[in-house]
């Protein structure tokens, strides 16, 4: 059975497409869950996507996705990239190869945007590239565990 790579999204980017355009682009979060099945960029492997506004849904899919031998996860932990020891926790407890990605460059922001403390975790960072973002998230974490090309 395919192996499944868990797209984690956190708070407010259900609001992608509708506000702030000209930070986070006019995709919706509906368009990048597509953009994310894209068959040519899973490799055979099998996308489970979500989005939540709260912090404890996360940690139980993070906790999930172990308890479902996925393949690893590409998190945008959004607000929680900076505040969450317990999303990081959580990551650390299961262990599988995490893919941290931002749309924006955190780095070009506030200064308040750049500490993630799941960059502690994650294996890679991608920021920057808007939400293409996620897509080369999804193709390095693939060649990162061996997935056979599509
Ligand atoms: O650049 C990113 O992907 C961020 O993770 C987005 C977060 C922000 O707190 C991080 O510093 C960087 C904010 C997500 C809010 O999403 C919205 C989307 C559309 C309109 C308004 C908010």
């Amino acid at each position: 059975m395919a192996k499944t790579i868990y797209v984690l999204n956190g708070p407010n980017l259900n609001l992608l497409g509708t506000r702030e355009p000209e930070k986070y682009g006019s995709a919706t979060l509906a368009e990048v869950e597509t953009l994310c099945r894209g068959s040519r960029r899973c490799r055979g492997l099998a996308i489970v996507f979500r989005q939540s506004n709260h912090e404890g849904e996360i940690i139980d899919w993070i906790q999930e996705a172990r308890d479902k031998d996925a393949a690893g996860i590409v998190i945008n932990p959004a607000g929680f990239t900076t505040t969450s020891i317990s999303i990081l926790d959580a990551l650390l407890a299961i262990g599988l190869p995490t893919i941290e990605v931002h749309i924006t460059n955190i780095h070009a922001r506030e200064s308040f945007r750049h500490d993630s403390y799941i960059s502690k975790v994650a294996k890679a960072v991608v920021c920057g590239f808007g939400v293409q973002g996620y897509a080369l998230a999804i193709t390095g974490l693939a060649a990162m565990v061996g997935a056979p090309k599509g």
